[in-house]
Protein backbone atom coordinates (compact mmCIF):
# COMPACT_ATOMS: atom_id res chain seq x y z
CA UNK A 1 0.00 0.00 0.00
CA UNK A 2 1.29 3.57 -0.51
CA UNK A 3 2.18 5.68 2.60
CA UNK A 4 0.19 8.11 3.53
CA UNK A 5 1.56 11.83 3.22
CA UNK A 6 2.68 12.96 6.43
CA UNK A 7 1.94 16.51 8.02
CA UNK A 8 5.83 16.82 8.73
CA UNK A 9 6.06 16.59 4.30
CA UNK A 10 7.70 19.88 3.03
CA UNK A 11 8.27 20.34 -0.43
CA UNK A 12 11.91 21.96 -0.99
CA UNK A 13 12.71 23.65 -4.08
CA UNK A 14 15.87 21.53 -3.90
CA UNK A 15 13.31 18.62 -4.13
CA UNK A 16 11.21 19.78 -7.08
CA UNK A 17 13.95 20.34 -9.01
CA UNK A 18 14.61 16.88 -8.85
CA UNK A 19 11.19 15.84 -9.49
CA UNK A 20 11.30 17.74 -12.23
CA UNK A 21 14.48 16.50 -13.37
CA UNK A 22 13.28 12.89 -13.26
CA UNK A 23 10.19 14.08 -15.70
CA UNK A 24 12.49 15.14 -17.70
CA UNK A 25 11.55 18.64 -18.22
CA UNK A 26 15.19 19.58 -17.34
CA UNK A 27 18.62 17.49 -17.47
CA UNK A 28 20.97 17.04 -14.63
CA UNK A 29 23.67 20.22 -15.44
CA UNK A 30 20.57 22.65 -15.50
CA UNK A 31 19.35 21.27 -12.14
CA UNK A 32 22.62 22.07 -11.05
CA UNK A 33 22.56 26.02 -12.64
CA UNK A 34 19.41 26.84 -10.98
CA UNK A 35 19.99 25.35 -7.80
CA UNK A 36 23.73 27.07 -7.58
CA UNK A 37 21.33 30.44 -8.26
CA UNK A 38 19.21 29.24 -4.99
CA UNK A 39 22.36 29.56 -3.22
CA UNK A 40 23.49 33.26 -4.87
CA UNK A 41 19.71 33.98 -4.00
CA UNK A 42 20.16 33.09 -0.27
CA UNK A 43 23.25 34.81 0.30
CA UNK A 44 21.58 38.13 -1.33
CA UNK A 45 19.02 38.06 0.93
CA UNK A 46 21.32 38.26 3.65
CA UNK A 47 23.34 40.92 2.73
CA UNK A 48 20.25 42.87 1.56
CA UNK A 49 18.46 42.50 5.05
CA UNK A 50 21.69 42.99 7.11
CA UNK A 51 22.56 45.96 5.02
CA UNK A 52 22.13 48.72 7.43
CA UNK A 53 24.44 46.77 10.34
CA UNK A 54 27.19 46.03 8.12
CA UNK A 55 27.44 49.05 6.38
CA UNK A 56 26.40 47.90 3.06
CA UNK A 57 23.81 50.83 2.43
CA UNK A 58 25.08 54.04 0.07
CA UNK A 59 27.21 54.31 -3.30
CA UNK A 60 30.22 52.31 -4.37
CA UNK A 61 31.74 55.02 -6.24
CA UNK A 62 31.96 53.56 -9.66
CA UNK A 63 29.08 53.46 -12.52
CA UNK A 64 28.97 50.77 -14.39
CA UNK A 65 28.82 51.16 -18.58
CA UNK A 66 25.06 52.27 -18.51
CA UNK A 67 26.19 55.09 -16.82
CA UNK A 68 24.46 54.07 -13.83
CA UNK A 69 26.13 55.00 -9.93
CA UNK A 70 26.68 51.22 -8.79
CA UNK A 71 25.71 50.73 -5.07
CA UNK A 72 27.72 48.70 -2.66
CA UNK A 73 25.12 45.81 -2.78
CA UNK A 74 25.12 46.26 -6.96
CA UNK A 75 28.80 45.21 -6.64
CA UNK A 76 28.60 42.43 -4.16
CA UNK A 77 25.43 40.96 -5.54
CA UNK A 78 27.49 40.67 -8.82
CA UNK A 79 30.11 39.11 -7.73
CA UNK A 80 28.12 36.59 -5.28
CA UNK A 81 25.72 35.34 -8.86
CA UNK A 82 28.59 35.25 -10.77
CA UNK A 83 30.97 33.02 -8.36
CA UNK A 84 27.91 30.51 -7.07
CA UNK A 85 27.10 30.44 -11.27
CA UNK A 86 31.32 29.95 -11.90
CA UNK A 87 31.51 27.21 -8.99
CA UNK A 88 28.82 25.10 -10.50
CA UNK A 89 30.65 24.52 -13.25
CA UNK A 90 27.92 24.45 -15.90
CA UNK A 91 27.94 27.68 -16.71
CA UNK A 92 29.77 29.20 -19.91
CA UNK A 93 28.80 32.48 -20.16
CA UNK A 94 27.34 35.22 -18.28
CA UNK A 95 25.94 38.40 -18.93
CA UNK A 96 24.90 40.84 -16.01
CA UNK A 97 23.67 44.35 -15.84
CA UNK A 98 27.01 45.12 -13.69
CA UNK A 99 29.32 44.06 -16.39
CA UNK A 100 30.16 46.12 -19.31
CA UNK A 101 30.61 42.79 -21.39
CA UNK A 102 29.69 39.05 -21.31
CA UNK A 103 31.87 37.25 -19.24
CA UNK A 104 33.17 33.36 -20.41
CA UNK A 105 33.18 31.25 -17.22
CA UNK A 106 36.35 29.27 -17.85
CA UNK A 107 35.76 26.86 -14.84
CA UNK A 108 32.98 25.03 -16.98
CA UNK A 109 33.14 21.78 -16.71
CA UNK A 110 29.82 20.74 -18.91
CA UNK A 111 27.06 22.02 -19.79
CA UNK A 112 27.62 25.79 -21.16
CA UNK A 113 24.47 27.53 -20.31
CA UNK A 114 24.31 31.13 -21.23
CA UNK A 115 23.32 32.64 -17.72
CA UNK A 116 21.84 36.33 -18.14
CA UNK A 117 21.26 38.41 -14.68
CA UNK A 118 20.43 41.12 -12.80
CA UNK A 119 21.96 40.45 -9.71
CA UNK A 120 20.10 43.49 -7.81
CA UNK A 121 17.11 45.50 -8.98
CA UNK A 122 15.58 48.32 -7.76
CA UNK A 123 18.91 48.88 -5.75
CA UNK A 124 18.05 52.32 -5.29
CA UNK A 125 15.14 50.89 -2.81
CA UNK A 126 18.07 49.20 -0.38
CA UNK A 127 18.84 52.41 1.84
CA UNK A 128 14.93 52.68 2.75
CA UNK A 129 14.65 49.20 3.25
CA UNK A 130 12.54 48.27 0.67
CA UNK A 131 11.97 45.39 -1.70
CA UNK A 132 14.45 44.59 -4.41
CA UNK A 133 14.72 41.77 -6.51
CA UNK A 134 17.47 39.24 -8.59
CA UNK A 135 16.38 38.80 -12.13
CA UNK A 136 17.79 35.93 -14.20
CA UNK A 137 17.22 33.95 -17.93
CA UNK A 138 19.01 30.99 -18.80
CA UNK A 139 19.49 29.88 -22.52
CA UNK A 140 20.91 26.75 -23.96
CA UNK A 141 24.45 27.77 -25.93
CA UNK A 142 24.23 28.48 -29.34
CA UNK A 143 26.29 25.14 -30.94
CA UNK A 144 27.09 26.98 -33.79
CA UNK A 145 28.81 29.55 -32.98
CA UNK A 146 30.69 27.60 -30.39
CA UNK A 147 32.09 25.24 -33.34
CA UNK A 148 32.86 28.05 -35.39
CA UNK A 149 35.25 29.68 -32.82
CA UNK A 150 38.67 26.71 -33.78
CA UNK A 151 41.13 25.74 -31.41
CA UNK A 152 42.72 28.51 -30.30
CA UNK A 153 40.63 31.61 -30.42
CA UNK A 154 41.85 34.63 -29.35
CA UNK A 155 40.01 36.88 -26.29
CA UNK A 156 38.75 39.24 -28.87
CA UNK A 157 37.15 36.33 -30.96
CA UNK A 158 35.89 34.80 -27.58
CA UNK A 159 34.26 37.83 -26.60
CA UNK A 160 32.99 38.77 -29.98
CA UNK A 161 31.21 34.92 -29.78
CA UNK A 162 29.65 35.56 -26.02
CA UNK A 163 28.18 38.58 -27.35
CA UNK A 164 26.55 35.96 -30.47
CA UNK A 165 25.54 33.69 -27.57
CA UNK A 166 24.00 35.95 -25.16
CA UNK A 167 21.90 37.62 -27.77
CA UNK A 168 18.76 35.64 -28.27
CA UNK A 169 15.22 36.43 -28.42
CA UNK A 170 13.28 35.76 -25.63
CA UNK A 171 11.61 32.90 -26.87
CA UNK A 172 15.00 30.61 -26.69
CA UNK A 173 14.94 30.98 -23.05
CA UNK A 174 14.48 27.41 -21.22
CA UNK A 175 14.13 28.59 -18.05
CA UNK A 176 13.92 32.20 -15.94
CA UNK A 177 12.85 33.53 -12.63
CA UNK A 178 13.47 35.76 -9.93
CA UNK A 179 14.11 36.12 -5.96
CA UNK A 180 12.08 38.86 -4.41
CA UNK A 181 13.65 40.46 -1.14
CA UNK A 182 10.64 42.00 0.84
CA UNK A 183 8.94 40.92 3.61
CA UNK A 184 9.96 37.17 2.92
CA UNK A 185 12.30 35.92 0.15
CA UNK A 186 10.60 34.61 -2.40
CA UNK A 187 11.86 32.57 -5.48
CA UNK A 188 10.03 32.32 -8.24
CA UNK A 189 10.63 30.58 -11.50
CA UNK A 190 9.20 28.74 -14.76
CA UNK A 191 11.54 25.96 -16.57
CA UNK A 192 8.37 25.82 -19.28
CA UNK A 193 5.94 24.47 -17.75
CA UNK A 194 4.06 26.88 -15.68
CA UNK A 195 5.62 28.78 -12.90
CA UNK A 196 6.10 28.05 -9.10
CA UNK A 197 6.79 30.16 -5.98
CA UNK A 198 9.37 28.55 -3.18
CA UNK A 199 9.49 31.14 0.17
CA UNK A 200 12.82 31.37 1.85
CA UNK A 201 11.89 29.53 5.73
CA UNK A 202 14.57 31.67 7.86
CA UNK A 203 14.76 28.25 10.38
CA UNK A 204 15.68 25.84 7.73
CA UNK A 205 17.56 28.11 5.18
CA UNK A 206 14.90 26.42 2.34
CA UNK A 207 13.38 27.60 0.14
CA UNK A 208 9.96 25.68 0.70
CA UNK A 209 7.00 25.42 -2.12
CA UNK A 210 4.47 27.68 -1.71
CA UNK A 211 2.90 29.07 -5.10
CA UNK A 212 1.87 25.99 -7.60
CA UNK A 213 1.47 26.68 -10.64
CA UNK A 214 0.43 30.76 -10.25
CA UNK A 215 -1.89 32.27 -13.32
CA UNK A 216 -1.86 35.59 -13.45
CA UNK A 217 -5.26 36.99 -13.35
CA UNK A 218 -7.06 37.92 -16.83
CA UNK A 219 -7.74 41.42 -15.66
CA UNK A 220 -7.06 42.87 -13.09
CA UNK A 221 -7.44 47.20 -11.67
CA UNK A 222 -4.33 47.97 -10.78
CA UNK A 223 -1.75 49.68 -13.01
CA UNK A 224 1.91 50.11 -12.04
CA UNK A 225 3.64 52.97 -14.36
CA UNK A 226 5.89 55.90 -13.18
CA UNK A 227 3.50 58.39 -13.62
CA UNK A 228 6.12 61.18 -12.91
CA UNK A 229 7.26 60.81 -16.37
CA UNK A 230 3.40 61.84 -17.35
CA UNK A 231 4.80 64.85 -19.25
CA UNK A 232 7.56 63.29 -21.21
CA UNK A 233 4.77 60.43 -22.72
CA UNK A 234 3.28 60.19 -25.74
CA UNK A 235 -0.36 61.04 -26.20
CA UNK A 236 -1.70 57.50 -27.05
CA UNK A 237 -0.35 56.52 -23.56
CA UNK A 238 -1.35 59.64 -22.06
CA UNK A 239 -5.37 58.87 -22.89
CA UNK A 240 -4.62 55.23 -21.94
CA UNK A 241 -3.85 56.14 -18.56
CA UNK A 242 -6.31 59.00 -18.14
CA UNK A 243 -8.73 56.21 -19.50
CA UNK A 244 -7.72 53.54 -16.19
CA UNK A 245 -8.68 56.88 -14.02
CA UNK A 246 -12.44 57.22 -15.46
CA UNK A 247 -14.41 55.56 -12.51
CA UNK A 248 -17.08 53.60 -14.86
CA UNK A 249 -20.30 52.27 -14.08
CA UNK A 250 -18.74 50.70 -10.71
CA UNK A 251 -17.68 53.86 -9.69
CA UNK A 252 -14.34 52.92 -8.93
CA UNK A 253 -11.11 53.42 -11.09
CA UNK A 254 -7.78 51.50 -11.53
CA UNK A 255 -5.70 51.63 -7.92
CA UNK A 256 -2.00 53.14 -8.81
CA UNK A 257 0.70 51.16 -6.97
CA UNK A 258 4.57 51.90 -7.71
CA UNK A 259 7.46 50.14 -5.60
CA UNK A 260 10.25 51.63 -8.31
CA UNK A 261 11.37 47.80 -7.55
CA UNK A 262 10.51 45.54 -11.12
CA UNK A 263 10.23 42.34 -9.00
CA UNK A 264 8.50 43.83 -6.41
CA UNK A 265 5.99 45.75 -8.60
CA UNK A 266 5.54 42.48 -11.18
CA UNK A 267 5.28 40.06 -8.61
CA UNK A 268 2.09 42.14 -7.08
CA UNK A 269 0.61 42.19 -11.06
CA UNK A 270 1.60 38.43 -11.13
CA UNK A 271 -0.49 37.22 -8.15
CA UNK A 272 -3.31 40.36 -8.36
CA UNK A 273 -3.31 41.11 -11.96
CA UNK A 274 -3.07 43.91 -13.87
CA UNK A 275 -0.12 45.84 -15.75
CA UNK A 276 3.06 46.80 -15.14
CA UNK A 277 4.61 49.77 -17.79
CA UNK A 278 7.80 51.30 -17.98
CA UNK A 279 7.61 53.00 -21.58
CA UNK A 280 9.38 55.16 -24.05
CA UNK A 281 9.40 58.86 -23.16
CA UNK A 282 11.45 62.13 -24.11
CA UNK A 283 13.80 61.59 -21.90
CA UNK A 284 14.64 57.42 -22.40
CA UNK A 285 13.54 57.26 -26.14
CA UNK A 286 13.76 53.12 -25.80
CA UNK A 287 12.41 52.71 -22.34
CA UNK A 288 14.67 52.16 -19.44
CA UNK A 289 14.94 48.38 -18.63
CA UNK A 290 16.77 46.30 -20.37
CA UNK A 291 15.66 43.28 -22.72
CA UNK A 292 17.97 41.02 -21.90
CA UNK A 293 17.94 40.29 -18.13
CA UNK A 294 14.49 42.26 -17.53
CA UNK A 295 12.13 42.55 -20.00
CA UNK A 296 12.60 39.16 -21.52
CA UNK A 297 12.40 36.85 -18.05
CA UNK A 298 9.74 38.82 -17.08
CA UNK A 299 7.95 38.36 -20.01
CA UNK A 300 8.37 34.82 -20.41
CA UNK A 301 7.05 34.53 -16.74
CA UNK A 302 4.08 36.15 -17.51
CA UNK A 303 3.10 34.16 -20.38
CA UNK A 304 3.74 31.06 -18.81
CA UNK A 305 1.19 32.02 -16.07
CA UNK A 306 -1.29 32.88 -18.98
CA UNK A 307 -0.65 36.58 -18.98
CA UNK A 308 1.32 38.89 -21.94
CA UNK A 309 4.50 40.96 -22.54
CA UNK A 310 4.53 43.40 -25.04
CA UNK A 311 6.57 46.74 -26.10
CA UNK A 312 3.56 48.01 -26.61
CA UNK A 313 3.20 46.33 -30.23
CA UNK A 314 4.32 43.14 -30.46
CA UNK A 315 5.54 40.57 -28.02
CA UNK A 316 8.82 41.10 -26.23
CA UNK A 317 9.85 37.47 -26.31
CA UNK A 318 9.86 38.10 -30.38
CA UNK A 319 12.32 40.77 -30.49
CA UNK A 320 16.02 39.68 -31.37
CA UNK A 321 18.66 41.97 -29.30
CA UNK A 322 21.27 43.33 -31.32
CA UNK A 323 22.79 44.50 -27.97
CA UNK A 324 23.75 43.47 -24.84
CA UNK A 325 22.30 46.39 -22.45
CA UNK A 326 19.59 47.52 -25.13
CA UNK A 327 16.82 49.12 -23.38
CA UNK A 328 12.84 48.51 -24.79
CA UNK A 329 9.57 49.53 -23.64
CA UNK A 330 7.90 47.05 -21.34
CA UNK A 331 4.33 46.52 -20.63
CA UNK A 332 3.29 42.90 -18.48
CA UNK A 333 0.54 41.63 -17.05
CA UNK A 334 -2.84 39.93 -17.30
CA UNK A 335 -3.73 39.43 -20.90
CA UNK A 336 -6.89 41.85 -21.16
CA UNK A 337 -4.77 44.48 -19.93
CA UNK A 338 -2.09 44.33 -21.90
CA UNK A 339 -4.27 44.07 -25.02
CA UNK A 340 -6.19 47.23 -23.82
CA UNK A 341 -2.88 49.21 -23.91
CA UNK A 342 -1.69 47.80 -27.47
CA UNK A 343 -5.15 48.99 -28.86
CA UNK A 344 -4.68 52.47 -27.31
CA UNK A 345 -0.97 52.99 -28.96
CA UNK A 346 -2.10 51.11 -32.31
P1 LIG B 1 18.09 49.17 -11.77
O1 LIG B 1 18.33 47.89 -12.51
O2 LIG B 1 19.22 50.15 -11.97
O3 LIG B 1 17.77 48.95 -10.34
O4 LIG B 1 16.85 49.90 -12.48
C1 LIG B 1 15.70 49.18 -12.76
C2 LIG B 1 14.57 49.69 -11.92
C3 LIG B 1 13.40 48.74 -11.91
O5 LIG B 1 13.45 47.86 -10.84
C4 LIG B 1 12.24 49.66 -11.76
O6 LIG B 1 11.09 49.12 -12.32
C5 LIG B 1 12.69 50.91 -12.47
O7 LIG B 1 14.09 50.88 -12.48
C6 LIG B 1 12.25 52.14 -11.78
O8 LIG B 1 12.68 53.24 -12.48
P2 LIG B 1 12.18 54.71 -12.14
O9 LIG B 1 12.83 55.10 -10.87
O10 LIG B 1 12.61 55.53 -13.32
O11 LIG B 1 10.68 54.65 -12.03
MG1 LIG C 1 17.84 46.33 -13.15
Amino acid sequence: PKQRRSQYEIETFTGWLLQQEQKGIIDAELTIVLSSISLACKQIASLVQRAGISNLTGLQGASNIQGEDQKKLDVISNEVFSSCLRTSGRTGIIASEEEDIPVAVEESYSGNYIVVFDPLDGSSNIDAAVSTGSIFGIYKPNEECLTNLGDSPTIDEVAENCVVNVCQPGSNLLTAGYCMYSSSVILVLSVGKGVYGFTLDPLYGEFVLTHKDIQIPKKGKIYSFNEGNYALWDDKLKKYVDSLKEPGPSNKPYSARYIGSLVGDFHRTLLYGGIYGYPADLKSKTGKLRLLYECAPMSYLAEQAGGKGSDGHKRILDIQPEQVHQRVPLYVGSTEEVEKLEKYLA
